[in-house]
């Protein structure tokens, strides 16, 4: 019985479940005391670490999923792509993949083992929640990881990506292909150790149009929600182009993650044009940033325009920002718990206990 879980099924709920996209982060000071002791990597590789960051965040939120404390990047080791997190910069590759010859490198059956201590860190969480929440499992779409492994890190342009893209269309299929099969099974894997739903994050997507996503991604996506199938709720979510998005719907998911830059009611409607489907989302996250009074009032308009309907999941439009305060976040969900059961009459109410 989870709120949550049935909100991905487009189930009726008594109130409308939320979380944040990283919840458990540096906006927390709890957070930031565990990395001036221990490294970015250090963490994601302890399971007892991992739960206690991602159960945090379930307890002083009081949002209705955990999610696994892990990182997208995390599956690139297997695939024989070395990275590190450097402090300032973000994630760096030592030797991107730029050429057909540097895709015939990359490890084309993972083995698991190299993840284990992700399906570690999901048993450890599943059993420190003991069943208050579910635990959502997670990991990068394979346009999303392919820009890091090209580009050698973050980027603005995605310049070597759509080179690559354009120019020589077999490695780069040959590369989506290495990506997918290794997230099918990671992903497979993740469900087994307890993961209750999936997120796949196509977070850089966006720097696409929608006839380049149909030709060089949609196909590697189908595969990929194929091969996970209806073993648990997928969220497909990505970012940055709203036009992409009745495409990521063919593609696959149980529920479609919204960010900011389209309106929430209208996009849902456009979506249904092809049978119900459940969405996530919409807040923008820098209203975390700006006062306390046009962040509530805010969530409030996104409840009332939503009015109660079903398949709705409250979230922001994309993570929460290392600036905002605990206690906005905290504000944040406690209103939408409270509101989503005001603005919706026909709900009975029966509210979560305040932790
Ligand atoms: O300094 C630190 O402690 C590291 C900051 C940090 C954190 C808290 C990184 C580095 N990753 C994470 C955790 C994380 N990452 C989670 C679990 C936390 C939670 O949600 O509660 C999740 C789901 C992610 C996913 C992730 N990592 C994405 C997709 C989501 C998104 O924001 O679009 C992406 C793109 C990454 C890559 C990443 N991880 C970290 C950095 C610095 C980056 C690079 C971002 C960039 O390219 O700009």
């Amino acid at each position: 019985m989870s709120v949550f879980l049935d909100a991905c099924r487009g189930e009726p709920t008594s109130f409308t479940p939320v979380w944040i996209m990283r919840q458990a982060g540096r906006y927390q000071p709890e957070y930031r005391a565990i990395r001036e002791k221990v490294g970015f990597m250090e963490l994601c590789r302890s399971p007892a670490l991992c739960s206690e960051v991602a159960v945090r965040a379930v307890e002083q939120l009081n949002v209705d999923a955990a999610i696994v404390f892990s990182d997208i990047l995390v599956v690139l080791e297997p695939l024989g792509v070395g990275f590190e997190f450097t402090k300032d910069d973000g994630p760096r590759i030592a030797q991107p993949v730029r050429t057909a010859k540097d895709v015939d490198r990359v490890v084309s059956e993972i083995e698991l083992g190299a993840l284990s201590y992700v399906m570690d860190a999901i048993r450890t969480t599943k059993k420190d929640l003991a069943g208050r929440v579910p635990l959502i499992g997670f990991a990068g779409a394979p346009f999303t990881l392919a820009s890091y492994i090209i580009e050698g890190g973050s980027s603005r342009e995605y310049h070597n990506t759509k080179s690559l893209m354009f120019s020589d269309a077999g490695a780069w299929n040959a590369l989506m292909r290495k990506i997918s099969d290794a997230l099918i099974r990671y992903l497979n894997a993740q469900i087994d150790a307890g993961a209750e739903c999936l997120q796949i994050f196509d977070s850089w997507v966006g720097a696409l149009g929608p006839s380049d996503y149909v030709r060089y991604v949609q196909p590697h996506m189908q595969r990929i929600f194929g091969a996970l199938g209806d073993r648990v709720p997928v969220i497909h979510f990505g970012t940055g182009n709203p036009a992409l998005l009745p495409y990521m719907r063919r593609a696959g998911g149980h529920v479609i993650g919204l960010d900011h830059r389209c309106d929430l009611v209208e996009t849902w409607n456009l979506l249904e044009k092809d049978g119900p489907i459940a969405v996530q989302g919409n807040l923008d996250p820098v209203l975390l940033l700006s006062s306390r009074k046009a962040l509530l009032d805010r969530a409030e308009q996104l409840l009332e325009d939503v009015a109660g309907r079903r398949g709705h999941i409250f979230n922001l439009g994309h993570g929460v920002l290392p600036a905002a305060k605990p206690d906005d976040v905290r504000a944040l969900v406690d209103r939408v718990h409270e509101a989503s059961v005001r603005t919706s009459p026909a709900r009975p109410s029966l509210l979560p206990t305040k932790a």
